[in-house]
């Protein structure tokens, strides 16, 4: 076990206090110096970019996000490794395009394999460092016993193992799912929990390990069922909004948000401690009313469209973080964990990764600009577009639209289409309206170079391309086809 002590009572006593305490206590070495910060990472699942207060939610209020935007930074151009979740979470926890790890889908109830457990996630990365971690909530990288989070890097997991529509009573009987369960560690608490309860008792647990652990650095991955469908709020929010449930739901995050911040701040931790708040992917346009926002940009979840790959961030540390600023530079999941390294003095992980350290952006540097000269956009193995500057490059391919929402939790109708080349100037039209291709010759030729020198690595189905630098996920023994 680690050495505890107070930290805060060296902060508020004089320096010379301290050092005498120092020395009549055989053990009192501080565990923390200088800028290593805890971390606080809350990753929404299908929360759009439209979603929160300071992005135009209507029809709710999102006090305690926004407040957090006034005291820190919003990021207005920051992407998911993929629109859709298992892929999202490889990206976040391994600083990799999903593909690169091997993750091309989603896992279900069914899988048999998972994120491999060789690859480095956050957790396993901070613990080089001696910190304290802890998961509650979907993880989704894989649910047999060898890939969840605690053999990942975390010493403690409460939450569902996969999406919470991955049970009995999803509204298409044709899906077939198991019971769900409810996991601690590796133990099943229970199938089928009620949800309700969800958003509140993980919150409490986060609560409770900040407390625990305060006089010692921790990592806190705090990914949360909802808004998700589907839609549960616990008692004391349903039906407060005029937006129906999905705004009840999302003033519960939003509550959460608070009650985590105002424990910072109790716990004199707040100059100490990162938070992150983001999103997995766009809005789940398909559930209609039970579905979020994009905001200004086009489509939704499950497509290489703004609005499913650009996600509502902000990033607050008080003191190191500048209040009420907005970054507009382009960023992404992928580099959370290369920053995160950055932070804590931790080493990179020995595996190639593509997240890059945006702590010059954060911390507000003046000129900073963004470290990626280009992002791809690969749906599976499948590279449909590429992003550099202000200019998104769309190669042909299909993509899902919805031709009839759903409504109250029952799923719509959706349809497939297909977009040519497009190339999109996303500084003056960033809902990927109009297509200036033809107009740009020396633009699209440009990103397609840059395309090429990805499919090399990570392959592109379209060319019927192999992929020599993408990993092997894990399989339970005798299970790998
Ligand atoms: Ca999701």
């Amino acid at each position: 076990m680690m050495t505890k002590m107070k930290r805060r009572s060296f902060l508020t006593l004089g320096a010379g206090i301290a050092a005498g305490l120092l020395r009549n206590s055989a053990q009192a070495a501080p565990k923390r110096k200088g800028n290593t910060p805890n971390i606080v990472l809350i990753f929404c699942d299908d929360m759009g970019f439209g979603d929160i207060g300071v992005n135009g939610a209507e029809g709710y209020s999102t006090p305690n996000i926004d407040r957090m935007a006034a005291e820190g930074m919003q990021f207005r151009n920051f992407y998911a490794g993929r629109s859709v979740c298992s892929p999202s979470r490889a990206s976040l926890m391994t600083g990799c395009y999903p593909l690169r790890v091997g993750v091309k889908n989603n896992f279900g109830p069914k899988s048999r394999n998972g994120l491999h457990p060789g690859e480095m996630t956050i957790a396993d990365v901070v613990k080089q460092k001696d910190y304290a971690t802890a998961m509650y909530g979907k993880w989704h990288l894989g649910h047999l016993p060898d890939f969840l989070p605690i053999k990942q890097g975390f010493d403690e997991y409460y939450g569902l193992p996969y999406s919470n529509d991955m049970w009995p009573y999803h509204p298409d009987p044709r899906y077939n799912f198991p019971d769900l369960p409810l996991m601690e560690g590796e133990k099943i608490l229970e199938y089928n929990s009620d949800q309700t309860k969800l958003t509140g008792e993980y919150t409490r647990r986060t609560i409770k390990f900040i407390k625990e652990h305060r006089d010692e650095p921790f990592f806190i991955y705090l990914a949360h069922a909802m808004p998700h469908v589907p839609l549960f709020t616990s008692k004391r929010f349903k039906g407060k909004t005029k937006r129906g449930t999905y705004g009840d739901v999302l003033e519960e995050i939003d509550w959460s948000v608070g009650q985590i911040l105002k424990t910072l701040k109790k716990l004199d931790l707040d100059e100490d401690t990162l938070v992150i708040f983001t999103s997995d992917n766009g809005p789940w346009l398909l559930y209609g009313n039970h579905g979020g926002s994009a905001g200004p940009f086009r489509e939704g979840k499950g497509t290489m469209f703004e609005g499913g790959m650009r996600v509502p961030c902000v990033m607050w540390w008080p003191g190191k973080i500048p209040g009420g600023e907005v970054c507009n530079e382009l960023s992404s999941t992928i580099d959370i964990l290369p920053t995160i390294a950055g932070l804590t003095g931790a080493p990179l992980p020995e595996r190639k990764i593509d997240g890059l350290d945006i702590w010059p952006l954060m911390s507000g540097k003046p000129g900073a600009k963004t470290p990626h000269e280009v992002f791809y956009y690969y749906f599976g193995v499948h590279l449909q577009a590429v992003r550099s500057g202000k200019w998104k490059l769309h190669f042909p391919h299909d993509y899902n639209i919805v031709a009839t929402p759903g409504v109250d939790g029952k799923h719509g109708k959706g349809a497939k289409v297909m977009i040519g080349l497009s190339l999109f100037d996303l500084s003056k039209d960033e809902g990927e309206t109009t297509n200036l291709a033809d107009k740009y010759p020396e633009v699209v030729s440009r990103l397609e170079k840059l395309a090429e020198e990805m499919r090399k690595e990570l392959g592109d189905s379209a060319q019927n391309r192999p992929g020599p630098g993408i990993r092997e996920l894990a399989w339970e023994e005798g299970a790998r086809p």
